[in-house]
């Protein structure tokens, strides 16, 4: 009989307190450190003009168009969309119920309904403060940012040499270089990179990426593509991958995260909020962890349809490690779907979820309703472990939660030295 084995009446609340306390690293977020000023998104205003918020509002009150709705000024904005979507309706969409569990985890009175208190509330936090309260409420120990060098005002902030902070770690994000030739050779030239030639955008875009990649030190590199991505394939963005990112991230040893199925722009007039999903091919994820065994793919799909085949995949290349449940897959109720069929398919050898938070405060509610679901999933499939007649301890339950929730990702990909 196994010492200290847990009794079944137990389990649901050794499990939840484990998800609850392991610290997080938080695999892919739009967040940044206090030194990079303006880009650092935080407070009651952004929590209120979220994209995902603004693509709601749009449709509740189609009486203003978007473009009305963008003329106005941002804490107008505010006012309508917390008139739309808190005050003339109640608030029970997954984006909503995340701003009033975040309100309420900051102790701030949810019922009375007063937006001017909570943005005064939030005003009143130092940057750095802000930041210290929102990672120990969010028990978050790291972020994992999204840098992106093509981006005029984030480029300038690396220029400067910007003071590091050791809970954002950086990524490197280069969707611009799977555009059309044109666009690849205009984005490498407006970040000081001009291209002589269209035959020499791939040599180009290596010296781009080794040189973006000294300066930030970043744990991968990332992209974002649409949803009729194919790989191997006759284009300019065909050979960007095979020529250009593979050798990269083989000679530099690092992961490479793909975030496949976007369409992008399918409703223009929303800006931000205006993308939408399709189903991609998994054919093109697994073709690249055949051609690339020693090359490590961290890929999220955003088509609900995709996700088995993902997981089938994964069970095919350990090269391969399935993460989060992305933008549209980021509600409870799918959650908890791919999360069962995830543990079903690969036991404990996948990232559950990351916050995508482009708000500091995100953090909070993403991870409180994330936990919740991660937390009820595994006990139901611990439980039906036990009923075997197999044993478990608090101990090894802990060490589960680790995993998904750090561990995993801290070993694939081999940042340990980077988290202490
Ligand atoms: O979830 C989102 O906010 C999306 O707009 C995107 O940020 C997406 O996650 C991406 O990184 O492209
Ligand atoms: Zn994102």
């Amino acid at each position: 009989m196994l010492e200290r084995a847990i009794h079944p009446e137990a389990l649901r609340a050794v499990v939840e307190q484990s998800v609850q306390e392991t610290p997080v690293l938080d695999i892919h977020t739009h967040i940044y450190p206090e030194a990079f000023g303006p880009l650092c998104l935080r407070g009651m205003d952004e929590l209120i003009r979220y994209h995902y918020l603004i693509a709601e509002t749009c449709r509740a009150n189609p009486s203003v168009a978007p473009e009305a709705f963008f003329a106005l000024a941002p804490p107008d904005q505010c006012r309508h969309i917390w008139k739309t979507l808190f005050l003339e309706r109640s608030p029970v969409s997954e984006a909503c119920r995340g701003v009033l569990t975040t309100l309420s985890a900051f102790g701030l009175d949810v019922a009375a309904r007063d937006l001017a208190r909570h943005q005064a509330f939030f005003a009143g936090l130092s940057p750095a403060e802000h930041i210290e309260r929102v990672f120990e409420l969010a028990r978050v120990s790291h972020v994992v940012m999204t840098n992106d060098p093509f981006d005029a005002a984030e480029r300038a902030v690396w220029l400067e040499g910007v003071e590091r902070d050791p809970r954002f770690l950086p990524a490197l994000r280069v969707d611009r270089l799977m555009g059309a030739p044109e666009s690849v050779a205009a984005a490498l030239a407006a970040a000081g990179h001009a291209v002589t030639s269209l035959g020499a955008l791939c040599d180009t875009a290596r010296r781009f990426l080794d040189e973006w990649a000294d300066r930030m030190d970043p744990i991968y590199l990332a992209m974002s593509l649409p949803s009729d991505y194919t790989f191997p394939e006759a284009s300019l963005r065909g050979r960007m991958m095979a020529e250009c990112i593979m050798p990269f991230c083989r000679e530099r040893g690092l992961p490479l995260a793909l975030m496949i199925g976007v369409k992008r722009q399918v409703n223009p007039r929303l800006g931000l909020a205006g993308d939408a999903v399709g189903r991609c091919s998994v054919d093109a994820v697994e073709a690249l962890c055949a051609q690339s065994p020693d090359v490590r793919f961290l890929v999220t799909l955003l088509s609900r349809e995709n996700q088995h085949e993902l997981c089938v995949s994964a069970r095919k290349f350990p090269n391969l490690m399935p993460f989060g449940c992305w933008w549209f897959l980021n509600n409870p109720s799918i959650i908890e779907e791919m999360t069962l069929e995830r543990l079903e398919l690969l036991g404990l050898s996948f990232i559950p979820q990351h916050s995508d938070a482009r708000v500091l405060d995100q953090l909070v509610y993403k991870w409180s309703h994330s936990r919740a679901v991660i937390a009820d999933v595994l006990c139901r499939k611990y439980d039906s472990v036990l009923r075997t007649g197999w044993a478990l301890t608090e101990d090894e339950i802990r060490r589960d939660a680790e995993m998904l929730l750090r561990g995993n990702f801290i070993q694939f990909a081999r940042i340990e030295s980077r988290v202490g």
